[in-house]
């Protein structure tokens, strides 16, 4: 699957080719970044992106023209050609004014061909671009950043994870969070006895080191229902109209103190 970033900063993404299960992910070709520095297609002595806002007003805005020549060399690199209705990859802008990002979308984009992601600076790209060109506009959360690099790599990220042979263990991302819409249960390793400051020790749960398979599912699946009414009784709401909730999940959660409604 083949990424394609229109971006003024391609460093920022080079980390994210070096290490960890992405770094697999980019060496195994099951993952490809193609990474185009948006100041390749300015013209000039002075390779302008960005020009001042038309009505007036503080910063910058990105010109369309260096945009479209980028996006006509992302087209044509990908053997996209500008034919209409021609099946080609989605660009996908990333604001806080965009849907918000879940991991059914992710799960999404990665059984498809891939995306191009424009990565906008300054106050933002001439809506006149948006307006054309993109197809997607994304949020990663309500908060307003330098740029949407950090947005693109967050994409990127959740969709490496889940190409085939990226993760050490196939089944390890179907235990996660969100996989099956509940928050995850927590995790133990070694030392069974954690030194406390005190002079006591934090044990780890007992039913952990039963080895009963059996309960230890079940003890797991009710860490998560608990902590997901908790802190997203939301998120058990849509796992009950799902149908993903069992007659024991519904008998546990009966036991739990009353939580908000969502
Ligand atoms: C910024 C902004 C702020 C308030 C309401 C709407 C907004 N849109 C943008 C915007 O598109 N900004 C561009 C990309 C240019 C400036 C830096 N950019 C950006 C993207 N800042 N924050 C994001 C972002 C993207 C996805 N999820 C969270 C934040």
């Amino acid at each position: 699957m083949r990424f394609d970033v229109i971006t003024l900063f391609p460093e920022l993404f080079v980390p994210h080719l070096e290490v960890g299960v992405t770094r697999r992910a980019y060496a195994s070709g099951a993952l490809q970044l193609q990474l185009w520095p948006l100041r390749d297609f300015a013209e000039g002595n002075y390779r302008r992106v960005d020009d001042r806002p038309f009505g007036g007003g503080p910063g910058m805005v990105m010109m369309a023209p260096p945009l479209e020549r980028a996006l006509d060399a992302v087209r044509d690199a990908r053997g996209e050609g500008a034919e209409p209705g021609a099946a080609c990859a989605p660009l996908i802008h990333f604001s806080p004014t965009g849907r918000r990002l879940d991991q059914a979308l992710v799960r999404e984009l990665a059984a498809g061909p891939g995306a191009v992601l424009l990565c906008g600076r300054y106050e933002g790209i001439d809506q006149r671009f948006i307006d054309r060109h993109v197809d997607l506009e994304l949020s990663v959360g309500d908060f307003v950043l330098s740029g949407g690099e950090l947005p693109a790599l967050v994409l990127l990220d959740a969709v490496a994870r889940l190409l085939p042979g990226v993760l050490q263990d196939a089944a390890s991302h179907q235990q996660d969070s969100f996989e099956d819409g509940l928050l995850d249960c927590p995790h133990y390793s070694r030392p069974e006895q954690l030194p406390r400051a005190d002079g006591g020790f934090d044990a780890v749960p007992e039913v952990l080191l039963s080895g009963h398979h059996g309960r230890i599912a079940r003890w797991r699946r009710e860490r998560s229902l608990a902590i997901t009414a908790q802190r997203r009784p939301d998120l058990i709401a849509a796992a009950r109209a799902a149908g993903r909730l069992s007659r024991a999940d519904e008998e546990f959660l009966r036991t739990l103190p009353a939580a908000p409604a969502a």
